[in-house]
C-alpha cells in the first residue's frame, strides 16, 4: 500500500457509513480504534458502560475486517497502549507513516479539544469532518440560536421537522398540531401490559470484555451480571423491530408513568444503541412515521417518539457546542450540597429513589422521567451542587455521554444556565410522583403529610426550594404566581415547612468524591 489515509474511529462513531469512512477505498485506507485508559477513566463509568462501549467497538472491528478493511485495533491491555486517543494516534502514524489523517469531530468537548491540536502535533494532512449522523450541523444550531436570549426546543423542533418532512402534511403539521405532549401523560395503571424488550445473551467477545472489565473496573459502580445491550448493528435493529412491533404503540401515553420494578415500560430502550452509531436516528423516525401512516401506532406516540429524536436529541446536542465550555460550570442557583451517599448505594427511605437508583445500578439505566422527575427533582430542590450530578449522570447511564448528559443535567434538571434552556425549573412536589407513579403505595413516607417526620421529603423540599429561590424565581411568569400561595399561609406553617426540609437535609451524607473520578 502506498502511504495510506488513517481513520481513527472512536468509541461512539460505529457506523460504516461515517463521513470518514464512507466513500474511502479499502486499499488506501488505515482504520485506527483504541481502547484507552483516559476514556474509560476521566470519570468512573458504570461497568455496564465500559463493557458495553468495548464490546460494540470490538465487534464492529471484527465488521469491518470481515468486509475487507484494514483495521488498526488497539487493546486496552496491548503493551504500549499510551491510554490516550493522541498517544495512540501518534504511535499509528509510526506505524502506518500515513499521508493524512481522516477524523470525524468529537461528540464531546474534551476530545474535540485534543483532536484540534493533531494538524500541529503530527506531520501530515489532518481534516476534521463533520458528524453528519445529526440531522442539524453544530454550525446550523448556532446559526438558529444566533441573537437569542431563549433558546427554547419547542421552535428549534419545528424547523426539524420542516427539514426533514417527518409528520408533515404539506407545510403544516401532521394532524394540525406540532406538539401531543399533553396527550402522553397518562398515569400508569391496569392496563398497562408492557411486553420484553429484547435482550442479548453475551457473546464469547462480549465475554471476554466483561472479564476485562471486572479485572481492571471490578470498583466501579454498577452491576455487570446483569448485561444484555445490543452490541452489533444486528441486534439493535432486532430490538428496534421489537420496538416498533411491540411497544411504540403505548410509547405516547404511558411516556411519563413510573412503576415500581418494571424498568422499561414502554420506552424504546435504544438510546444506547443510537449514540454508539449502531441505529440511524432519522431511520427510526421515519419508521415510526411508517407505523402512524400504516395505522400501526397513533399520532400521540409516534409524534411523541420522534419529537425525542429530531427535537431534544439534536436540540442538546447543538446547546451543548453552543454553550461549551462555559456550561461544565453554570451554577446560577449557587448549589453548593454534596450528593448524598445514596444515589450510590441506593440505600435511602424514600421508595422512588431507591427504585430508580436500583435500576440504574442493575441497568445502566433509568427511563427519562425517572431521571427528571425523580432523581433530578431531588437534586434540583435538595440544592445538590451541579459539578458533582453532572459526574454522577456522566457516570451511572450506559448511554451517557457528554453532549447529551450536560444540557440535561446542568440546564434541564438543575436550572443552572439561569433558564436558557428551560422556562421554569422542574420542580414538584410528592404529588407529581404520586400521580405519575405506584412508588407511593408503599412507601415509608405519606405523600399527603406536607410536613413532619413521615411527611414526603419532596413536600417541604419544593416549598425551602421555592422560598430560597424567590428572587429570581418570582419574576417568571410561568412560576411566580406560586408565591401567593405561599404568601396566603400562616407563618407557623411555612416555618413548619422550612424546618421541615432543614431537618431532612440535616439527614443526608455527603457521597465520597472517589465514587465519581479517580483521586
Ligand atoms: P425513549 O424514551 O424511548 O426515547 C427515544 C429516544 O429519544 C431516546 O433513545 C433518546 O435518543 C432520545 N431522547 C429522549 N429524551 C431525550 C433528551 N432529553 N435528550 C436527548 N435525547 C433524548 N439521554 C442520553 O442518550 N444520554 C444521556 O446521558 C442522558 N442523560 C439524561 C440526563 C437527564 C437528567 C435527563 C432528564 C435525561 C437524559 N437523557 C439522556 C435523555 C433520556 O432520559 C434518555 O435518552 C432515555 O431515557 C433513553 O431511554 P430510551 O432509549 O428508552 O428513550
Ligand atoms: C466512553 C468511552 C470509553 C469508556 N472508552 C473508550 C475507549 O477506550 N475508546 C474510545 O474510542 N472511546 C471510548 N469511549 C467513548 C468516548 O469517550 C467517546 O468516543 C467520546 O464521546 C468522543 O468524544
Ligand atoms: Fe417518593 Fe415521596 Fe412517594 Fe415516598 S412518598 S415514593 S419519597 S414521592
Amino acid at each position: 500500500m502506498a502511504r495510506p489515509v488513517l481513520v481513527p474511529v472512536l468509541g461512539d462513531q460505529l457506523t460504516r457509513n461515517l463521513a470518514s469512512i464512507r466513500g474511502r477505498t479499502k486499499d488506501d485506507t488505515v482504520i485506527l480504534m483504541m481502547e484507552v485508559w483516559d476514556e474509560a477513566t476521566y470519570v468512573r463509568h458504570h461497568k455496564q458502560k465500559i463493557a458495553l462501549i468495548f464490546s460494540a467497538m470490538r465487534h464492529f472491528a471484527a465488521v469491518l475486517r470481515d468486509a475487507g478493511w484494514l483495521v488498526d485495533y488497539v487493546r486496552l491491555d496491548d503493551e504500549g497502549n499510551s491510554g490516550s486517543f493522541t498517544g495512540e494516534v501518534a504511535r499509528a502514524v509510526e506505524r502506518h507513516d500515513p499521508c493524512a489523517i481522516h477524523v470525524v469531530e468529537a461528540g464531546e468537548w474534551r476530545v474535540q479539544q485534543a483532536i484540534e491540536e493533531w494538524p500541529d502535533k503530527f506531520d501530515c494532512e489532518v481534516e476534521i469532518l463533520p458528524d453528519d449522523r445529526f440531522i442539524a450541523s453544530i454550525a446550523e444550531f448556532r446559526e438558529w440560536a444566533e441573537g437569542r436570549d431563549t433558546f427554547r426546543m419547542e421552535f428549534f423542533y419545528r424547523e426539524m421537522r420542516r427539514k426533514t418532512g417527518l409528520l408533515m402534511d404539506s407545510d403544516k403539521p401532521e394532524g394540525g398540531e406540532w406538539n401531543l405532549d399533553k396527550q402522553n401523560r397518562e398515569s400508569p395503571d391496569d392496563e398497562m401490559d408492557p411486553p420484553e424488550r429484547a435482550k442479548f445473551e453475551p457473546d464469547e467477545m462480549t465475554c471476554d470484555v466483561v472479564s476485562l472489565v471486572k479485572d481492571k473496573f471490578g470498583d466501579h459502580f454498577g452491576s455487570l451480571e446483569t448485561f444484555n445491550w445490543p452490541v452489533t448493528r444486528e441486534e439493535a435493529e432486532e430490538a428496534a423491530d421489537r420496538f416498533f412491533a411491540e411497544r411504540i404503540e403505548k410509547f405516547g401515553p404511558y411516556q411519563d408513568a413510573m412503576v415500581h420494578g418494571q424498568d422499561d415500560l414502554y420506552h424504546s430502550m435504544l438510546s444506547t444503541s443510537i449514540n454508539l452509531g449502531l441505529l440511524d436516528p432519522l431511520d427510526l423516525c421515519q419508521r415510526a412515521e411508517k407505523a402512524y401512516r400504516d395505522g400501526k401506532a397513533p399520532l400521540n406516540s409516534v409524534e411523541g417518539f420522534i419529537r425525542q429524536l429530531i427535537g431534544w436529541r439534536e436540540y442538546v446536542r447543538g446547546f451543548y457546542w453552543y454553550f461549551m465550555p462555559g456550561l461544565e460550570s453554570d451554577n446560577k442557583l449557587n448549589a453548593q450540597r454534596g450528593l448524598p451517599e445514596f444515589y450510590w448505594t441506593g440505600e435511602t427511605d424514600m421508595r422512588c429513589m431507591a427504585d430508580c437508583i436500583r435500576s440504574t445500578r442493575e441497568n445502566a439505566h433509568a427511563h427519562h422521567i425517572q431521571r427528571l422527575m425523580v432523581l433530578g427533582n431531588f437534586a434540583l430542590l435538595a440544592g445538590i451542587n451541579p459539578r458533582e450530578v453532572q459526574d454522577w449522570y456522566l457516570v451511572v447511564y450506559a448511554d451517557a455521554y457528554e453532549w447529551v448528559e450536560l444540557p440535561n443535567v446542568a440546564a434541564m434538571i438543575l436550572y443552572a444556565d439561569g433558564g436558557k434552556l428551560a422556562s421554569k425549573p422542574y420542580a414538584a412536589s410528592g404529588n407529581y410522583i404520586n400521580k405519575m407513579s405506584d412508588y407511593c403505595r408503599e412507601c415509608r413516607y405519606s405523600p399527603s403529610k406536607k410536613t413532619g417526620e413521615d411527611a414526603c421529603p419532596f413536600n417541604p423540599l419544593y416549598w425551602h426550594f421555592m422560598d430560597r429561590h424567590r428572587e429570581l424565581l418570582e419574576q417568571n411568569h410561568r412560576i411566580g404566581r406560586i408565591y401567593s400561595t405561599w404568601d396566603r399561609m400562616d407563618e407557623a406553617r411555612r416555618q413548619d415547612y422550612l424546618d421541615s426540609a432543614e431537618a431532612f437535609l440535616d439527614t443526608l451524607t455527603p457521597a465520597a468524591k472517589t465514587w465519581a473520578r479517580n483521586e
